[in-house]
């Protein structure tokens, strides 16, 4: 329920700026005010509800830049919901998801965008926005991406991978940078280079090479660079901003040190999964690696050290799920003999809040930089700040009050993900999110759903704010 007023007390309220023993006044869906916990201010505030979060953090929600609830994929269709997928991310303290709204070849942006709206409308939990994912660059969809950043849809994906499926070729490619340079739009790179992958994928089948663990093999950390250097000089040539999606190869991080040492507007993204785990889980006996399948693949965990220096220098700025989940049994089965045909995609929107504040606790990243990645940073580089991503006057009340000394087993037989099972099955972390609040209503408290479908609105948004 939206309440009238409502005070935040005695927390610890973390922004990506500062850290601060201040309460917090709401009024219906926005914050109207901070003040210092215990100064007269702050004790004459009247409100119809209190919420006391003493020892824990208040934080923004969570902002999770990276989903794909429903997306066809490989025959099958992921398997959260836009309902689902939302009520999961607020237990998990994400109170907004972009997610990825899909042209098919043969289509317009418009009937894509149209599809999209309608399986979320009505049914989410949190708010949303979307980017589009463009499988078919031609005269009309350029026009079309105009329009879309008329309204608010300002980002775009395209596909160096997934050849006659998402693919696109380099003058495609260049075609809608040189569109989005004129329109503000952002361009997001999947980076990966498949039509090498695509040969290599057939060679490893022809000589038997069928289990999961071959999908990381195949999808080369050369290929991620190589597809993330071209991308990085398309984008120089047609003078526009880049994003590229789920880092996962050092040498990919590589190639964007040295396009940011250039000072271009070239920015990375990488996600928990990438961080947490290996080319170890893919390697899992008995058809388990196909859990673990997803592209960009996991590597090797060498690679992790380069990740989170990536996040400490803002080589990497932003950490999403790319939450893309198929169910072990009847949907990765899609690939048993074939490492070719398992779904790509893991599982996420839940666990990332969680999964970062313990890298905090590990020595990562620190908790300012925490909410840097997983709130402030993909709120400004999509448009959504200061409405998302901070607690300030004037923002959206989507809040968190995270307990940093909970301490739980990430399970699928806990989780609210629709999927069977979790990518982080038995991993103990300490912090978790007790109550959440979107736009001021309870949706979350202590492990009970307070929410509603349909309580989650579209959020138009604005060009990136990173751009200079
Ligand atoms: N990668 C995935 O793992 N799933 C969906 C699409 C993608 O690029
Ligand atoms: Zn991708
Ligand atoms: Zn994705």
């Amino acid at each position: 329920m939206t309440h009238g007023r409502t005070v935040i007390r005695n927390g610890l309220v973390i922004t990506a700026a500062d850290e601060l023993h201040v309460d917090v006044l709401i009024d219906g869906e926005r914050v109207v005010a901070l003040a210092a916990t215990g100064s007269p201010e702050a004790r004459a505030w009247q409100a119809d509800a209190t919420i006391d979060a003493t020892d824990c953090y208040v934080i923004p929600g969570g902002v999770d830049a990276h989903t794909h609830m429903e997306l066809p994929f490989g025959g099958t269709f992921a398997s959260d919901t836009f309902e689902t997928g939302t009520r999961a991310a607020a237990f998990g303290g994400t109170t907004t998801i972009v997610d990825f709204a899909v042209q098919s070849v043969g289509h317009s942006l418009r009937e894509g965008l149209d599809a999209w709206h309608a399986k979320a409308q009505g049914n989410c939990a949190i708010d949303y926005a979307f980017h589009m994912i463009m499988s078919d660059v031609t005269e009309q969809s350029l026009k079309e991406m105009d329009l879309l950043v008329e309204e608010g849809v300002t980002s775009f994906k395209l596909f160096m991978a997934y050849p006659g499926v998402f693919y696109s070729d380099d003058g495609r490619i260049l075609r809608a940078m040189q569109r989005s340079a004129g329109n503000g739009g952002l361009i997001m790179m999947h980076a990966e280079n498949g039509i090498a992958i695509d040969v290599l994928v057939e060679q490893a089948l022809a000589a038997g090479h069928t289990d999961p663990r071959y999908h990381g093999e195949v999808r080369r950390e050369l290929l991620e660079a190589e597809a993330t250097h071209r991308a990085i000089q398309l984008a120089r040539v047609a003078g526009s901003p880049l994003y590229v999606v789920h880092v996962s190869a050092e040498q990919a991080v590589t190639e964007l040190a040295q396009a940011r040492d250039l000072g271009l507007n070239v920015f990375g993204e990488t996600c928990p999964q990438y961080l947490f785990l290996s080319t170890d889980n893919l390697a899992e006996p008995d058809f388990e690696g196909a859990k673990y399948v997803c592209s960009t693949p996991l590597r090797p965990k060498e690679h992790q050290a380069a990740l989170w220096r990536g996040l400490r220098t803002n080589d990497l700025s932003v950490v999403s799920t790319d939450h893309c989940p198929f169910c072990f049994v009847g949907q990765k089965d899609l690939g048993r003999g074939d490492f070719s045909k398992i779904p790509n995609g893991l599982p996420g929107v839940e666990n990332r809040m969680d999964l970062l504040h313990q890298a905090h606790l590990d020595g990562h990243i620190s908790r300012r930089r925490w909410i840097e990645l997983a709130c402030a940073t993909p709120a400004r580089m999509f448009g959504l700040y200061p409405r998302k991503g901070t607690i300030a006057p004037g923002a959206d009340a989507d809040i968190v009050i995270f307990d940093p000394r909970e301490r739980y087993t990430m399970s699928a037989a806990t989780h609210h993900m629709n999927v069977d099972y979790s990518a982080y099955e038995g991993r103990q972390v300490t912090g978790r999110a007790r109550t959440v609040l979107s736009r001021g209503a309870v949706v979350v408290d202590r492990g009970e759903y307070l929410g509603h479908a349909g309580h989650g609105t579209f959020v138009p948004r604005a060009t990136c704010q990173y751009l200079h």
